[in-house]
């Protein structure tokens, strides 16, 4: 029968421990700042790794924890995910089929999105589109059209704010073999696939464990499947070997969970479909299941900070090209360095001012609103604290995107050397709720009354900073023209020069 194999992984345990509680004294969001400036530097031809970055960037704002299954073709990853899940979600065939990444997390009945390149999405409940959108063609190529794949699935494990991700097989083509690696990297614990009748050879082995252990990819377990294709003899040298591959990786996993499982995928999801217990423990996967909640619940509320280390590498990288290009400037001649300077910044600034827009114009949005605060605004109106509530809550969170937008405009006006526009403003009306503190609201009053409110706040709020947008706009429009002083040449190389210290200051902190 197969069985859970414990390793010992204490020592590297305490070294990731020790090194993340180095990690957390970062202050996560200047960090991911840097980096953020720091590609807005990089040239035209390093347009794949700023992607990059700033994927990764943005994923460590997200809060949730994503699985992913990962494997050559045919090894039974979809399989597994769909014993996992007790159902039969996802596409599986004999032949390669998986032909997208597919991410399923929570949601209250059983639905498919599928989103395509052309922009509309396509929904429907159950996972019949998969069947459609999200295998191979008959060249076993990925269809172009399709741009992502999402399922949502009402099981408890995925409630907490877990996400499991179906990757289609490596070894079949280049380009899918680079889809996945990319999502690779934005995984927060990977699920190495392993055929037991074929397994890796030490080159292989030393490819995976190096391609992974440079990217900082660390909370990797390895499942090996198909082992109930063996006879029982066999069987054990299998295991026997794959303790030696697995003791070779060093994985960082909280206590408890090994790093090697023997599951059977195929005999799991049966299991499962029957609801026959026995047969299911007899699989090996109820050890992998506890395990993975064992992760989940020490991993999720801490998830920012554990991917943190993965930006390093991506940081020693961007790092390294800046330097080549500060190096390349100054061996340029002087009035064509100081002005690709001034444009480099006035991109940076551009760009930074739009995304932090963005991020507010998303906050404000009348359904985000409602979902963050209604209900703790109408408890707040029930009970007579509206004013306090909107100064300790609405207003903090308003002041704190404000001043996200502001500061880039102020760098702005300085850079260009420009009057700074009046400030975003916004009438905050709590005189409403100060003189209706002694009435009393029964529950849908109240509802009624903070949907009223964040309504008319949601309009106003966006109507201001559209206004807002016009102005900044036109400071960071400012025209460039050559700097004239050896002055304002020192100040525009400081910048970069500064974006490379910080960046250095970072490697340093984390090595
Ligand atoms: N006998 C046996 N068959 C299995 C087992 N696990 C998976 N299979 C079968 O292997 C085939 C491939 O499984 P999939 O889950 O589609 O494999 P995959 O890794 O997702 O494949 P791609 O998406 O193409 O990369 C299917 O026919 C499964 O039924 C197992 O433990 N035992
Ligand atoms: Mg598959």
């Amino acid at each position: 029968m197969p069985m859970p194999l414990r390793m010992g992984t204490g020592s590297v345990r305490m070294d990731a421990n020790s090194r993340l509680r180095r990690v957390q004294t970062q202050s996560l969001s200047s960090l991911v700042d840097t980096l953020r400036k720091a590609v807005g530097l990089l040239d035209a031809s390093h347009a794949g790794l700023k992607a990059m970055v700033l994927r990764q960037c943005d994923r460590i704002a997200q809060p949730t924890l994503r699985i992913t299954v990962f494997g050559p073709f045919n090894y039974g990853k979809s399989t597994l995910l769909n014993a996992l899940l007790g159902e039969k979600t996802l596409p599986i065939d004999l032949v390669p089929t998986t032909g997208a990444v597919i991410t399923v997390s929570y949601g209250a009945t059983l639905a498919s999105r599928i989103s395509q390149a052309d922009g509309t999405p396509l929904e429907a409940p159950g996972t019949d589109l998969l069947k459609r959108y999200a295998i191979l063609d008959d060249q076993r190529h990925m269809r172009q059209d399709v741009t992502a794949v999402a399922v949502q699935c009402p099981h408890p494990f995925l409630q907490s704010g877990v996400e499991l991700v179906d990757l289609p097989g490596t070894d079949d083509h280049a380009i899918q073999n680079e889809l996945v690696h990319t999502q690779l990297l934005e995984a927060d614990a990977v699920i190495q696939l392993l055929d037991g009748r074929k397994l890796m050879t030490l080159t292989e082995r030393e490819h995976l464990r190096d391609w992974l252990l440079e990217r900082k990819i660390t909370t990797v377990i390895f499942v090996v499947n198909f082992l109930n294709l063996m006879e029982s003899e066999e069987r054990q040298q299998v295991l026997h070997r794959l303790r030696f591959v697995a003791q070779d990786f060093r994985a960082t996993l909280p206590d408890g969970v090994s790093n090697l499982y023997a599951v059977d995928a195929l005999p799991a999801l049966r299991a499962r479909l029957k609801g026959n217990m026995a047969a299911a423990t007899q699989s090996g996967l109820p050890a992998l299941e506890s395990a993975l909640q064992t992760l989940v619940q020490e991993r999720l509320p801490q998830v920012k900070n554990h991917r943190l280390p993965r930006l390093l590498p991506l940081a020693a990288q961007v790092q390294q090209i800046l330097q080549q290009q500060l190096t390349t400037l100054e061996a340029s001649p002087l009035l064509d360095r100081q002005v690709e300077i001034k444009q480099r910044v006035k991109v940076l600034l551009q760009t930074g001012f739009q995304q932090t827009v963005d991020e507010f114009q998303d906050w404000l949005r009348l359904d985000n609103l409602l979902n963050q605060y209604q209900s703790s605004f109408a408890m707040a109106i029930r009970a007579g604290t509206a004013v306090q509530w909107l100064e300790g809550t609405l207003q903090p969170g308003w002041k704190q995107k404000k001043r996200a937008v502001t500061e880039w405009v102020y760098k702005a006006c300085d850079f260009f050397e420009q009057p700074r526009p009046v400030d975003l403003w916004i009438d905050w009306h709590k005189s409403k709720f100060s003189q209706s503190g002694n009435t009393k609201f029964s529950l849908e009053a109240s509802n009624e009354a903070a949907h009223t409110y964040l309504t008319r706040f949601s309009e106003t709020a966006l109507e201001v900073l559209d206004n807002y947008k016009i102005t900044a706009n036109r400071i960071l429009k400012t025209p460039i023209v050559a700097p004239s002083s050896q002055t304002q040449q020192n100040g525009q190389r400081l910048l970069l020069e500064n974006i490379l210290a910080d960046l250095q200051q970072l490697q340093l902190e984390n090595d």
